[in-house]
């Protein structure tokens, strides 16, 4: 049976909001995700879902700084999902905040589109910094970015970038983190989804990446941990990072969110086997149902 779902047109603006409105953008991302993915029949649904919160802050609350009719603003912060697989979120975002039309998500991962399953630069979608799907690049991508902005450049633009805690297993994310210590990175804000869920199981079980935050103090990073779906807490966790930023600090900052895979909807939440599956039609009514 071929899937139709039809996509609210609401455009979110990029400002401070009440707690609840955050949740409300967030319950939207959700319902995009779960009809995306039905729709494309493949594709990552539980991460995306346990990101929801997070993204409705960092993208609709006044934190990450950007014009979506001016993608290439030269002042804009930057953000690189660099577990692209978790993409679906991102996409939404960038369509509610106006970088390219919303019913273009019902495109996601149909061969020639724009919205590959992984982010790619070839597809010249507004607002993707860059590629990203290999894990642990995009982070180092991203260290990069922040090193021109800071020592090259000299311009205060801020680089957000997200890894899975499944992605903390590539070595190549701890010589990431030497080098923004090394180089004084307060610029850098490195989001890693704590959700214990990778494609496998529970990412303790694969190979354990904890303790986190001790692991990141010992590498020279400002810390700050956080509840991913506690709208008071993710604010508050970048207004921090903003702060240490301004302080001029050297210091770069990890938030580690606790969040858990496939948020929002009751039969996804807390599975493992939701990483890389799409719901199909009647589970993405029932889900859609959830998230009314
Ligand atoms: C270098 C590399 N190795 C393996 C993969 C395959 N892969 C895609 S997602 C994933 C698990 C990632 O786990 P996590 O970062 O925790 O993401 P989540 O399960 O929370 O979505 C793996 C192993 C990949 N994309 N890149």
């Amino acid at each position: 049976m071929e899937t139709k779902f039809t996509f609210s047109d609401l455009l979110f603006e990029n400002k401070r909001r009440k707690p609840q409105e955050f949740a409300e953008i967030a319950k939207e991302l959700r319902r995009d995700i779960i009809k995306s993915l039905a729709m494309a029949k493949s594709g990552h649904t539980g991460g995306p879902l346990g990101l929801s919160d997070i993204f409705s802050v960092l993208f609709f609350g006044d934190v990450l700084r950007y014009k979506a009719d001016d993608p290439k603003w030269d002042k804009r912060d930057k953000f690189v999902l660099s577990g692209g697989h978790l993409c679906p979120v991102l996409y939404s975002c960038l369509a509610r905040a106006g970088y390219f039309p919303i019913e273009e998500l019902s495109t996601l991962r149909k061969y020639g589109t724009r919205l590959q399953g992984h982010p790619g630069l070839d597809t010249e979608l507004p607002g993707i910094e860059t590629a990203a799907g290999s894990l642990g690049q995009g982070i180092s991508i991203a260290a990069g970015m922040a090193m021109t902005h800071k020592l090259l450049d000299k311009t205060d633009q801020r680089v957000f970038s997200l890894t899975g805690d499944g992605e903390l297993q590539e070595g190549s994310v701890w010589e990431t983190a030497m080098s923004a210590a090394q180089y004084k990175l307060d610029n850098l804000c490195w989001i890693v989804d704590d959700n214990d869920c990778q494609i496998d199981g529970r990412v303790k079980d694969v190979m354990n990446i904890k303790p986190l935050d001790k692991k990141f103090e010992a590498f020279g990073f400002n810390v700050i941990e956080c509840d991913g779906h506690d709208i008071d807490d993710i604010i508050n966790a970048f207004d921090k990072f903003i702060a240490n930023h301004e302080s001029g600090s050297g210091k770069p900052t990890v938030i580690i969110a606790k969040t858990f895979m496939g948020r929002g909807v009751s039969f996804m939440e807390d599975l493992h086997t939701w990483h890389g599956n799409p719901p199909s039609f009647e589970q993405a009514e029932k889900a859609l149902e959830e998230l009314k």
